[in-house]
């Protein structure tokens, strides 16, 4: 497939001192004055850039497009006399969720062409994408959905290799702990073996692409707190195991064929699109409808358990750092501080004025075969090497997440388009 033109960039004066490989990507070191039609620049207007990648290479060799830099803005330099211009192009699967529909909006705002895969299902299940969803018949669009399953290798290998993605950022997952209980076979194969289809259609298509696996906390389990790269696993629950063994993948891919392949392994993020079975979202949601008085009681199950939260859109930033950075390697990405569930819940009550201890009740039934009592990360490598900082803190995420419940059931009260809660 045809990259999309993106237009015409002036060319910038500098010097490229490494000689980039066509057929790879490369570092190169761009020296030099900030030209006229420079879309990046620094703020002293030379250019300090350690490095840019380069993501398209025009053949004849030496001319190509590089862009990068350490503020994640889209620097530009031609390096000959001319050069063409393609916009990157990312694949995402598991676009239609909380982080895809996140990183698909980053993406796009970063001027790149972006693919989402997404499953088949009898309703819209593309709500979380409405924002930057436009009809692919208008011109300049940038943004596509392609249908196709974790479980089906041949979508797979079709998509990687009709599209030639620069980046592959595989975010899909049967991604609910509880659930992978009680569908462990099917949560092995989607969230398991979904990632060697995809590492799989990549090597097989022979496509140059950079791949980002979505790895878990919850790989860490019972592991003492705070966990880092360098703790060892010990998961809890199938999906835990599933995630184990889609990090350790990832990780052979690189070893064995030189795949640039990262893990990141991301803490609990949480933001107005998580799902509504995750406990901070159940919370929040529940939290609306009582104030509103159409519910009274929320029933939860263990209050004690402690997990690191951050906020959504903040930890896509980091998934596409990974990308950028000069080698696959594997990061924590996390806030550094544990609350409990319970914290978590007297925090949302008292934001919207309600008694926590009169409406929050203990269902056993949400109680898990095995637990995962305390997660804390330790974030300081993406700290160093990505410069990469989790800005929302706790009492933040609550409020903006229970504020954004109570607009939403005020917009769906005033259209009476009040939806029925359909927990696990
Ligand atoms: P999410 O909201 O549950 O989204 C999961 C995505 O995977 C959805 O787009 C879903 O499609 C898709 N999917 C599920 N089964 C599929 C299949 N068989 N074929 C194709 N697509 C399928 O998860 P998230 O919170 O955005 O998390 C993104 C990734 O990060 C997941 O891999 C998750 O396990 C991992 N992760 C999340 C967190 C976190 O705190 N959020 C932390 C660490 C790791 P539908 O919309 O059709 O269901
Ligand atoms: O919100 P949760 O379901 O998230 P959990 O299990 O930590 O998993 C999430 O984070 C992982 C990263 O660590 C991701 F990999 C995974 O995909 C997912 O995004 O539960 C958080 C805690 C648990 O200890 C659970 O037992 O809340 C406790 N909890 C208490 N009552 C509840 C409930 N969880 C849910 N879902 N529903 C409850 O009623």
């Amino acid at each position: 497939m045809p990259k999309a033109d993106q237009g015409c960039y002036l060319p910038v004066a500098g010097v490229l001192t490494a000689t980039p490989q066509w057929h790879k990507r490369s570092t190169v070191h761009a020296k030099g004055k900030a030209g006229k039609g420079d879309v990046g620049g620094s703020d002293t207007g030379k250019w300090p850039r350690k490095c840019a990648r380069v993501v398209s290479i025009c053949r004849p060799a030496g001319h190509f497009l590089a862009w990068g830099g350490d503020r994640g803005q889209l620097l530009v330099w031609a390096g000959g006399a001319s050069y063409c211009g393609a916009m990157p192009r990312a694949l995402i699967t598991g676009v239609t969720g909380q982080d895809g529909s996140y990183l698909a909006t980053l993406l796009l705002e970063k001027g790149y062409e972006v693919h989402g895969l997404i499953r088949r299902a009898s309703s819209f299940n593309t709500q979380r994408l409405d924002a930057i969803y436009r009809d692919p018949h208008e011109s300049g669009v940038r943004f596509f959905m392609h249908y196709g399953d974790l479980s089906d290798s041949g979508s797979l290998v079709n998509l990687v290799r009709g599209l030639e993605p620069d980046e592959i950022y595989h975010l899909g997952a049967q991604s609910h702990v509880k659930v992978s209980f009680e569908i462990p076979e099917y949560t092995s194969d989607v969230t398991g073996m979904g990632t060697v289809r995809i590492l799989e259609a990549i090597r097989a298509s022979g496509v140059q692409t950079r791949f980002y696996q979505a790895s878990s906390s919850e790989m860490f389990g019972l592991s003492v707190p705070p966990q880092d790269e360098a703790t060892p696993f010990h998961p809890r629950s199938p999906y835990g195991v599933a995630k184990v063994f889609a990090h350790w993948m990832t990780i052979n891919y690189r070893e064995s064929y030189g795949l640039f392949a990262s893990n990141g392994i991301l803490f609990n993020h949480e933001s107005p699109r998580r799902g509504e079975t995750f406990v901070s979202r159940k919370i929040t949601r529940a939290v609306a409808r009582i104030k509103a008085g159409i519910q009274d009681t929320i029933y939860l199950g263990n209050l004690d358990s402690k997990r690191d939260w951050g906020y959504a859109p903040e930890y896509v930033e980091a998934m596409w750092l990974m990308l950028q950075h000069d080698t696959p390697e594997d990061f924590v990405i996390a806030s550094g501080e544990a609350h409990s569930v319970r914290e978590f819940a007297l925090r949302a009550f008292e934001h919207a004025g309600l008694d926590f201890e009169r409406h929050v009740k203990i269902d056993p039934s949400y109680y898990r075969p095995a637990e995962v009592d305390h997660l804390r990360g330790d974030p300081s490598k993406a700290f160093r090497v990505l410069g990469w900082k989790p800005r929302t803190r706790f009492d933040e995420l609550i409020e903006l997440m229970v504020d954004a419940d109570i607009k939403l059931l005020d917009d769906e009260l005033s259209g009476r388009l009040v939806s029925q809660d359909r927990d696990h």
